[in-house]
């Protein structure tokens, strides 16, 4: 594991530049944070999306490690089919390799609502891999829909803004917490701006006994409408405000505040995530500032318990 800037250079990439994500898509930049958590030989299974069809564009593969296609739905499924034919090739004395890490990767849409009940089986049976989402707040590959990882009030094509309504009117489903209360080892949201938390956590993931999930905050310059160059610092944003808090739960029980969330004297002002995205410009309108008011305290809300959770005054 590599959590030095000379290190993480020297070594091995797992996902080649060539691919065709959008410039400055956070994805393939978690990606290669994940490559930087890897302990040796590893499978990738992912589900579709903009990550899957942009990285594997026929005949070509940006991908430097093995790496399995799946159904939109049953990205877990196939994860845990993987992992239980390696042990028993192993008990079988086909299979040498002392260990190979088992790892499925989805959007939001294909990990909050569509793959939902294939992980949620995975994480019930217990098998020992880990399951990474890249958060990007709707399906984007398909041309922006909402999913149940769209924030309050963004604006999405089944979401619309305008006089009537204020882009999505509901809450985000707390995924990470939904996962964690099937009693795995280990579930944490990271963001890409805090790298070597990321890695760190991702390490953790690899390493428990049993099934990990990380959530990821993924800023997508396209669907978001804001500058390809502002990805990482909305990633820092999402965490500062409180929008994307970081912890991580282990054994479905015990609470942990990481440090960037945890040295916070104060959330920052929800506005300051939202400003810069297009995504959420009629918020700023005056037939739209009670409900960003709202969202600022369902935000408030959800830290104050969260610190609660994690035992900090
Ligand atoms: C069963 C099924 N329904 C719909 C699709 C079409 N489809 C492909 S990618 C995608 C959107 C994926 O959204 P998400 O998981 O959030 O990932 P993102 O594209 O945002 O990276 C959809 C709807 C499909 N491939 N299979
Ligand atoms: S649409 Fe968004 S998530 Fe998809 S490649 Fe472009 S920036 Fe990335």
């Amino acid at each position: 594991m590599a959590t030095k800037l000379k290190d993480m250079l020297e070594t091995d990439e797992i996902l080649s530049s060539g691919h065709r994500m959008c410039a400055g898509c956070a994805a393939p930049v978690i990606v290669r944070l994940m490559g930087q958590a890897l302990r040796g030989p590893t499978i990738v299974c992912e589900a579709t999306g903009c990550l899957e069809v942009a990285t594997t564009i026929y005949p070509y593969t940006a991908w430097k490690i093995p790496w399995i296609h799946v159904a939109f739905e049953n990205a877990s499924a196939v994860a845990s089919g993987a992992f239980e034919a390696i042990e028993v090739m192993r008990e079988k004395g086909r299979y040498k390799d002392e260990h190979v890490d088992v790892i499925a990767i989805g959007g939001d849409g294909g990990t909050f609502d569509i793959g939902f009940g294939s992980l949620s089986g995975a994480l019930e049976r217990g098998h020992d891999f880990v399951y990474m989402v890249y958060d990007n707040g709707a399906y984007q590959n398909t041309g922006i829909q909402r999913s149940g990882g769209t924030f309050p009030g963004q604006e999405t094509t089944t979401s619309w803004a305008g006089s009537e309504l204020p882009g999505k009117t509901q809450r985000k489903k707390p995924i990470t917490e939904i996962v964690a209360a099937h009693k795995i080892p280990y579930a944490a949201t990271v963001s890409p701006y805090y790298w070597r938390d990321f890695i760190k956590k991702f390490r953790k993931a690899l390493e428990v006994d049993g099934p990990a999930f990380i959530h990821a905050i993924s800023p997508c310059p396209r669907g978001w409408r804001s500058e390809s160059s502002k990805s990482i610092e909305l990633a820092k944003l999402a965490v500062e405000t409180g929008m994307h808090p970081l912890y991580e739960i282990v054994d479905g029980e015990e609470y942990v505040m990481s440090t960037p969330s945890k040295r916070l004297k104060e959330l920052k002002p929800i506005e300051e995530y939202m400003k810069p995205q297009g995504q959420f410009k009629h918020l700023f309108t005056d037939r739209w500032e009670d409900f960003r008011e709202q969202i600022q305290e369902w935000v408030n809300e959800d830290w104050e318990l969260l610190k609660k959770k994690c035992a900090e005054e």
